[in-house]
């Protein structure tokens, strides 16, 4: 993976505006097979949205890939070079908050189609929640390329439509490219007005210290955990388990689940 930014310049956008594009970064082969797998997830969430009565008819969106798909978590592992701005954002550690996508075609919408963030409680300065968004197809305005309010991070209260519409820029760029952003910038998915779908995987980032919203250490395995990159370990999220037995608690430091350096 390369990325098209260097540290201060990344640094000095996310805060002025609170959000970057890392142009094509995603090698190709890897992204065509995030695509494949992202129509294999769907068939799989969908069954069980309607085997449980949650299924709407809105736009096809699937969670929780890692542990499902086997690209998903070669994402995490190719995209090693994000470290270092990751620990910049978050000024130390952070983990794999969710990791989910869409399938957004003409003529339906999905909740992330309205004006929203990604964290119910506004955080200010303090670096909670990274929103990352994987282009899997060439966004642009007519395919619904995100709406983002630059500089909205800086402010708690929800604008209106009027006013995140009449500023509001487009996130484009080629397949492959990484959308970032603080997450509490307002943003939007923009109308699919194309033939072709749209479609992308969303790897949200927090502080070690938040529940996760999936138990992604457990979907992956425990016992895959020393196979992985040390990098993939900690995002995936294999250092900052939550202990369930005395004897998982009582563990010397470097087998404790909740490692030390986490914050
Ligand atoms: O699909 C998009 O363009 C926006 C995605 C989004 O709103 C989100 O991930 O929170």
């Amino acid at each position: 993976m390369k990325l098209s930014l260097d540290l201060p310049t990344f640094a000095a956008r996310m805060e002025e505006t609170g959000w970057v594009v890392f142009e094509a970064a995603v090698p190709a082969d890897l992204v065509e097979r995030m695509r494949a797998e992202l129509e294999e997830a769907w068939d799989i969430c969908r069954a069980i949205q309607v085997k449980n009565g949650v299924a709407s008819d809105a736009d096809r969106t699937v969670h929780h890939l890692v542990g499902l798909k086997p690209s998903f978590l070669e994402y995490v592992d190719a995209s090693e070079p994000l470290e270092p701005y990751l620990e910049h954002y978050f000024q130390g550690r952070c983990i794999l908050n969710s990791l989910g996508g869409a399938i957004n075609t003409r003529g339906h919408t999905s909740y992330a189609q309205r004006i929203h963030r990604d964290i119910r409680s506004y955080s200010g300065d303090m670096p909670l929640l990274l929103n990352t968004l994987v282009m899997l197809d060439d966004f642009t305005p007519e395919n619904g390329a995100t709406y983002l309010m630059s500089g909205s991070h800086k402010r708690a209260e929800k604008p209106d439509d009027d006013a995140f519409y009449a500023v509001a820029e487009r996130a484009v760029g080629p397949a492959g490219s990484i959308l970032v952003f603080n997450s509490n910038v307002w943003h939007a998915g923009g109308n699919n007005t194309t033939d072709r779908v749209r479609r992308s995987v969303t790897p949200m980032y927090c502080k070690p210290f938040i529940k996760q919203q999936f138990d992604y250490p457990r979907a992956v395995g425990y016992d895959r955990g020393p196979e992985l990159s040390a990098y993939t370990r900690q995002i995936v999220g294999y250092n900052a388990r939550v202990p369930a037995t005395l004897d998982e608690w009582y563990q010397p430091p470097e087998r404790r689940m909740y490692k030390g350096d986490q914050g």
